[in-house]
């Protein structure tokens, strides 16, 4: 969904990439892209004018710190920007009414009814509740079969009348679940093409009887700036409570979850990204500032790498490598610290530049596992001299681990051509033993396949 502006973002960052300085001229350059970029994905200006102005703010204030490179710390500002914009926190459901009542609202065809189905089938799986679903959407037969067909799919009870008038089906709906001991009521309204002011009114009258807990305005994601136009009307006329985004599965340039909630002020509650019934998702800011960003969460692998990496150790690995005396044992400690950080994939998506082209990468993780079972099938003579191991010490260390003297083979190779390339390393900072293990010459992708 976002991958267009993902894709733009990458490349403006990477012409960052070098620099030691931000001046205010580079980041007058880099920030008119995104701006370009985020108005291109549908965001509406007023909210794009404001989220660039408080990034620079932020930035141009800001000195540069010395462990990660100007772009990284550009990257931090806008994502941190971001996640505020997207409302920082997941908000939660509120369950203070009892029973609960959500009222969904919102235009024709953008997933009421749906989301009616899928939020109850949510909160009775997450929650434990007992849901009811009310068809409060009288103009459409039709609209009430829809419901009690998905009611039937899921086993989740349906109110329904045939009376016109939706405020006294909600107050017969109200005392039915009391009855029935259901403690959330999801009152699916009618659609309509454009705001009218009679439909209007008649969810301010529900919204009058009722009281709910929660009202939704259920948004389709793929409409764009349109959205953001409908959300301010129905939150002047009903100040909802909180925004489903719908259909975020499909071709959406993503725009509308930012302004909507810039716009309205009002909290992204749920997702929906697909047709399925269980396809919705509670709505994460971070997550999808990452997402947009397509950056990956840079900071944390640098702080990850900071954590769990043993200095000490990597300076004793890195002062046998330029020696030259390198050995399997080390290599054993070496690979240790890189397992310790976590899955080579997570951490490889955590990476600039890589995140997005990650799905199409295939990662054998149990490559290391591989390579450790070879050498814990060398005597300790053997790991700290290589050179030792000839074809009947390989054949044997074969049969110990249960793979080919090829494989022993082309672990050798590898070794070989790290022990060549790391020579040149001084010093293993995170950034360059990554490079080590996932770059050219290493054990990468699938070594022993
Ligand atoms: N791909 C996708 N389709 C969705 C999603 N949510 C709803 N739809 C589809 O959108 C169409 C309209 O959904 P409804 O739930 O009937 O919309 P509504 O708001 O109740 O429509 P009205 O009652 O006519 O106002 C249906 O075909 C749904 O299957 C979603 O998250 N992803
Ligand atoms: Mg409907």
């Amino acid at each position: 969904m976002f991958d267009e502006l993902s894709g733009k973002l990458e490349n403006i960052f990477k012409k960052l990439k070098g620099q030691h300085r931000l001046s205010e001229d580079n980041i007058k350059e880099s920030l008119r892209e995104v701006r370009i970029a985020l108005l291109e994905a549908d965001v509406n200006y007023v909210v794009v004018k404001d989220f660039i102005r408080r990034v620079k703010d932020k930035v141009v204030g800001e000195k540069v710190y010395d462990k990660i490179t100007p772009g990284q710390q550009i990257i931090k500002f806008i994502h941190d920007e971001l996640v505020t914009v997207l409302g920082g926190e997941v908000s939660e459901v509120k369950f203070t009414g009892n029973p609960t009542i959500i009222m969904l609202v919102g235009l024709q065809g953008s997933g009421k009814t749906t989301h009616c189905a899928k939020i109850a089938t949510f909160l009775r799986k997450r929650y434990k509740k007992s849901p009811l679903m009310v068809a409060a959407d009288v103009y459409r037969p039709a609209a009430i079969d829809q419901l009690k067909t998905l009611g039937k799919q899921l086993g989740i009870p349906v109110y329904s009348e045939d009376s016109k008038n939706v405020s006294i089906i909600a107050q017969n709906a109200l005392n039915f679940a009391k009855e029935n001991k259901n403690n959330v009521i999801l009152l699916d309204t009618a659609g309509r093409l454009h705001i009218d002011e009679q439909m209007m009114q008649e969810l301010i009258d529900l919204k009058n009887t009722v009281n709910p807990t929660e009202i939704l305005f259920v948004a389709d994601s793929m409409i764009g700036q349109d959205a953001v136009t409908t959300a301010k009307e129905f939150n002047d006329q009903l100040n909802f409570d909180g925004v489903i985004l719908t259909k975020m599965d499909g071709d959406s340039r993503g725009g509308a979850a930012l302004s909507i909630r810039e716009i309205t002020g009002k909290p992204i509650k749920f997702v929906g990204v697909g047709e399925k019934l269980d396809e919705l998702e509670m709505f994460h800011p971070d997550r999808l500032a990452q997402r947009i960003l397509g950056m990956g969460d840079v900071l944390t692998l640098v702080e990850r790498a900071q954590e769990n990496m043993d200095e000490k150790e990597a300076e004793r690995l890195a002062k046998k490598l330029q020696k030259e005396d390198f050995t399997f044992e080390d290599f054993l400690s070496q690979i240790k610290q890189i397992k310790r950080m976590g899955s080579i994939k997570s951490m490889l998506k955590m990476m600039p530049g890589i995140g997005s082209k990650l799905d199409q990468i295939d990662i054998d993780e149990k490559a290391f596992t591989k390579i450790e079972a070879i050498i814990y099938s060398m005597t300790k003579k053997e790991r700290n001299r290589p050179s030792l191991l000839n074809g009947s010490r390989k054949l044997r260390i074969a049969k110990g681990c249960g793979r080919s003297v090829q494989e022993i083979n082309q672990l050798m190779t590898q070794f070989q051509q790290m022990n060549g390339m790391m020579r040149h390393i001084r010093k293993i900072g995170f950034d360059k033993l990554a490079k080590g293990m996932f770059g050219k010459g290493m054990p990468q992708n699938r070594p022993f396949k």
